[in-house]
């Protein structure tokens, strides 16, 4: 990545009227939250993501499942919003409405946490407690759960389960079609800390490319989208964001 490279960027996304970007595990990397599929540091280099993050998985020992997601919930409240995700809602404050458009993969709520208001998780949200039986039943604040087993919903007697989309579940339409006419009308999407592997998040950069936007990546390592991409910028998010969106 050279700084021409990252000026190149730089430059489209200032001239663009609307930036749209597709964000996964990486933009959180440098706030001390692991990603999935990272050799080593990764969740699922330790852990089974059919057993853990599956249908079920959770069906077949609710506990298990439960306290992992109670010990990443108590990591994310413990992690705080870095550089990229500031540069990002400060961004959106500065250009205003439809300017910047956040679509993430992420459940860890850190995009809302640093001010972006235009946000769409297309994967759920981990800090939110839903009715596994889906009867409405909703908590937001995860303080009141217990921590070992899984509590029972108070309406319908079913489990409570997180708020994520697991394999094998349909992601919510509404915001999926949001986050499909968020891509298709950007001029630029930044694709930021993603591998690319888990569709239909997957096929965003693609649908971009079509519309006929520039794609930017902002990755250290190579990844699945880089063959569609206009651009690849090979760093880490919380320095090469706030670069792209640096005002002149
Ligand atoms: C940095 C960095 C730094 C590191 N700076 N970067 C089409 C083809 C094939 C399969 C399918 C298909 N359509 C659907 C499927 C099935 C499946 C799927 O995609 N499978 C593939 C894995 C093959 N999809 C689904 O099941 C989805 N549902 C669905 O489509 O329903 C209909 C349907 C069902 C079945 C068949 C067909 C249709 C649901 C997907 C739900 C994903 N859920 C998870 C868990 C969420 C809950 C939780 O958190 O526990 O979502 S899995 C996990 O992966 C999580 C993430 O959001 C998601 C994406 O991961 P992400 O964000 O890309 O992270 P990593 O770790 O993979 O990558 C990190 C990147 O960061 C790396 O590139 C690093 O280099 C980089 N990085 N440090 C910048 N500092
Ligand atoms: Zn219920």
């Amino acid at each position: 990545m050279t700084a021409a490279d990252v000026d190149r960027a730089r430059s489209w996304v200032h001239a663009s009227g609307r930036v749209a970007v597709l964000t996964g595990a990486g933009i959180s990397a440098e706030s001390g939250v692991p990603t999935f599929r990272d050799a080593q540091t990764g969740l699922w280099a330790k852990y089974d993501p059919m057993t853990l993050a599956s249908p079920d998985g959770f069906r077949r020992d609710p506990g298990l499942v439960w306290r992992w997601y109670t010990w990443r919930r108590e990591r994310v409240a413990q992690a705080r919003p870095n550089a990229a995700h500031l540069a990002l809602a400060r961004a959106e404050a500065a250009r205003g409405a439809g300017g910047v458009t956040v679509v993430t993969q992420n459940v860890d709520g850190l995009h809302r946490r640093a001010g972006s208001r235009a946000v769409i998780e297309l994967h759920g949200n981990l800090m939110r407690t839903v009715c596994l039986a889906r009867c409405g039943t909703a908590f937001d604040d995860p303080s009141a759960l217990p921590a070992g087993e899984p509590p029972k919903c108070p309406r319908c007697g079913a489990w409570l389960r997180p708020d994520v989309v697991w394999f094998g579940e349909m992601l919510d339409p509404d915001r999926l079609e949001a986050a499909r006419a968020a891509v298709q009308r950007c001029d630029v999407l930044l694709v930021v800390g993603t591998s690319g592997l888990v569709y239909p998040a997957a096929g965003l950069p693609a649908l971009a490319a079509r519309s006929g936007a520039r794609v930017v990546i902002v990755n250290p390592h190579p990844t699945e989208l880089d063959g569609g991409a206009t651009l690849v910028l090979r760093g880490a998010a919380a320095e090469v964001v706030p670069r792209l969106l640096q005002p002149d």
